[in-house]
């Protein structure tokens, strides 16, 4: 019996293509692909507006460490005397790459974690002022008030600078001797 050539020219068969019923092409991993690369442009989309939302720099720490001066010299261009604050400081830091709002927030045991509260979703890096000649006469409360922020779920993962200052006093410790 004679054979039927399926086949007669003897080219390659092409694979079958993925088909629905009705011989059309399956089109649900393409609309899986489009969806899942829409998502994740809108996540980062979401992630990156969060981020640049902040916008803050916060002066931070206890009394009389000289966070107020500070402020003044980096925005003001000045050494202005200050007083106890009751209030925060808000100015415009000038940087290399744009502007930063500076804040400068109250020390006092009784203020500082409401207005802590207040701003550390718009921090963007941290201050945390040390006053050098103090700091051993004061450590619990130092230590106490860098662990409440450090432990902070809004800081996470963010900058956090010790500035040592009063670093032109005699008396004054050396970052060494603080970060121990
Ligand atoms: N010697 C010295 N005194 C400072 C320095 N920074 C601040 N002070 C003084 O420390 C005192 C408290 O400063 P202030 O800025 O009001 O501290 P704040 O309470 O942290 O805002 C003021 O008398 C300042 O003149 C510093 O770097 N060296
Ligand atoms: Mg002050």
């Amino acid at each position: 019996m004679e054979k039927i050539n399926r086949n007669p020219g003897g080219k390659p068969s092409v694979p079958p293509v993925a088909s629905g019923p009705a011989g059309e092409l399956d089109m649900t991993p393409i609309w899986l692909a489009v969806i899942v690369v829409f998502v994740t442009i809108m996540l980062l989309w979401v992630w990156k507006r969060k981020r640049s939302a902040r916008t803050d720099v916060l002066l931070t720490g206890l009394c009389d460490s000289g966070k107020t001066l500070l402020f003044s010299q980096l925005v003001l261009g000045e050494e202005k005397e200050s007083f106890t604050s009751i209030k925060e400081n808000l100015g415009v830091l000038q940087t290399t790459s744009g502007e930063l709002r500076l804040v400068d927030i109250p020390g006092h045991e009784r203020l500082r974690g409401k207005f802590f509260d207040q701003y550390k979703n718009l921090t963007k890096a941290v201050i945390f002022v040390v006053d050098s000649v103090t700091v051993q006469k004061e450590i619990r409360d130092v230590a106490d008030f860098l662990y409440t922020i450090l432990a902070d779920k809004a800081i996470a993962n963010l900058p956090v600078v010790i500035l040592c200052n009063k670093q032109d006093e005699t008396l004054a410790k050396g970052d060494g001797v603080i970060k121990i």
